[in-house]
Formats: C-alpha cells, structure tokens, sequence
C-alpha cells in the first residue's frame, strides 16, 4: 500500500517510522510518503491559510496550495502505478472511523491523507477531489483536536495492521474488540501473564485450569460485563441471537434483561450510573 500525507506539519508524522508502521515501511509492505504543504505556498510567507468568508473566528485552508499539492501528489502515484486512490480527510465533522472503515481503506492501494489545521480546509477542494476519487471524510472520536495529524496516525496505524503480512499472528487481530466475528461486539476483558503473584495479586484460578471449554465461557463473562460497564450501548446494539443462555445469565447477573422487542437493555429496576 501506499500512502502520501499532505501537511504543514511533516514533523508531526514521524511516529510513522516507529513500531508496527516503521517495520512495515521497512520490510515494504507500506510505502509511506509525507509532503510538507507550504512547498505549494506561493508567497514569501508561505501562506496556506486566509480568513473565512462571512466571518468568525480562525483561518481557513485556502484551495490554491491544497490544490496543487494534490494533482502533484496523484500524479506522481499515477506515474508509479500506485492503482486508484482514495482521498482521506481527518474532521471532526466526518463519518465516525471505525474498525469496518479501516478493513475497507485497508484493501485499497493507495491513500492520500490531506490532514487540516485551523478551522479546515476550504470546502471546494473536498467538493472537486470527490468528482475524480472517492473522498473519505472521517472523524477519530467526539472530542476537537488542533489538527488532523494525530488522526492520520491514527488510521494509519489501524489501517496498516491489517494488511497482509504486517501482523506476525493472524490469530492476533481475529479476537479484537470491534473485529467481526469471533467476540462479536464486545470489549475484551482482563488480561494476565507472569509472574503468577504481583503484590498479593494473584491470576484468576480457571486461567491456570488447562480447561479451554471453561477458559473460553469465563472470557466471555468478563467481556460482557466490561461491555456492560463502558460501552452499554454495544450490548443494546447486538443481535439478542449473538447470546447464548450463558450469556444471558451473565447479563442477568448484570442486571440486563430483553425488552419487548427481544434486544437487551438495563432491567427497569437496576438505576444507570
Ligand atoms: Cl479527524 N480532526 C480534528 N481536528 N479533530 C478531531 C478529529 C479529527 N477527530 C476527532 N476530533
């Protein structure tokens, strides 16, 4: 895959050398790129930014650096064969970027992440980009950031562990939390290794009984009520045939019960915190 990232921050991106991106980089799999935007300014300032049209506080991107920067960029991935683009544009006004997004950008050859700071990138840059390539809009969570930089990272990271060979185990993604399948929609509960004692902390005594069968019912008690927990509405969400009568019990012990329409939710006299 590759991967171009269009910013004024190039300094920003360097976490892409480190960890599972920078070995994937390193071993080929990732052919990541990182322009610095001001190289598109125009003026002895380096300007990429004026103010916005019917006022308010802050700076826009303006079109004619981003402009440029992106047919360079897309030309020069043309010229290396690098297949048919997708553009990935961090907001927080986006679609939330999920696990099922990154399966989907991560079957793509190539991304081009154009990353905003202040108060975003003029709207007809996005609105001519999205009648020559699909134009991903996307959001990391329901909190502001400065800048969508850390996002890239973000995506990246979640992108690249999913191509093929990057991850040594594919056993290791196939239990994630929000992977599909396997947990179906639950968060994964606790985790242990040794030593067997940590201060005055043992290991839950089944996770030593060798007993698969009983390790197995005991994970998926503890993902249900970590679920339950920090994330209640993953289990209103679920399809009540993804739980079977153990699981049912468990949530009951939880103080969840179906509704009228079959679909779990807190028992009306269990107060919510
Ligand atoms: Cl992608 N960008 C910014 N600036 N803030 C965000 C975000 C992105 N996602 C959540 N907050």
């Amino acid at each position: 895959m590759r991967i171009d990232v269009v910013t004024i921050f190039p300094e920003y991106l360097e976490p892409l050398n480190v960890s599972l991106v920078g070995k994937a980089r390193a071993a080929g799999r990732l052919d990541v790129r990182v322009h610095d935007l001001r190289d598109w300014a125009h003026d002895r300032h380096n300007t990429v930014d004026d103010t916005p049209y019917g006022g308010g506080p802050g700076m826009v991107m303006m079109t004619g650096p981003w402009g440029e920067a992106l047919d360079d960029t897309l030309a020069d991935g043309y010229e290396a064969g690098a297949g048919r683009p997708a553009l990935v544009v961090p907001t927080p006004s986006g679609r939330p970027f999920t696990q099922q997004l990154a399966g989907e950008l991560a079957e793509r050859p190539w991304l081009v992440f154009a990353p905003a700071r202040y108060e975003g990138i003029d709207t007809r840059v996005t609105d001519e980009y999205r009648t020559r390539l699909p134009v991903y809009e996307v959001s990391i969570g329901d909190y502001v950031l400065a800048g969508g930089e850390a996002a890239v990272l973000v995506v990246t990271e979640a992108v690249a562990r999913l191509l093929p060979g990057v991850l040594g185990n594919a056993a290791s993604y196939r239990d994630d939390s929000f992977a599909p399948g396997a947990m179906a929609d639950l968060l994964e509960g606790p985790v242990y290794t040794k030593p067997p004692t940590w201060r005055g902390r043992g290991i839950p005594e089944v996770l030593l009984s060798g007993h698969h069968g009983k390790i197995a019912r005991w994970r998926r008690d503890e993902a249900l009520r970590r679920t339950v927990a920090h994330r209640p509405d993953l289990i209103r969400r679920c399809d009540p045939a993804a739980f079977d009568k153990r699981d049912r019990e468990m949530l009951s012990i939880l103080g969840w019960m179906p509704g009228p329409d079959g679909r779990f939710g807190p028992s009306p006299h269990v107060m919510e915190e």
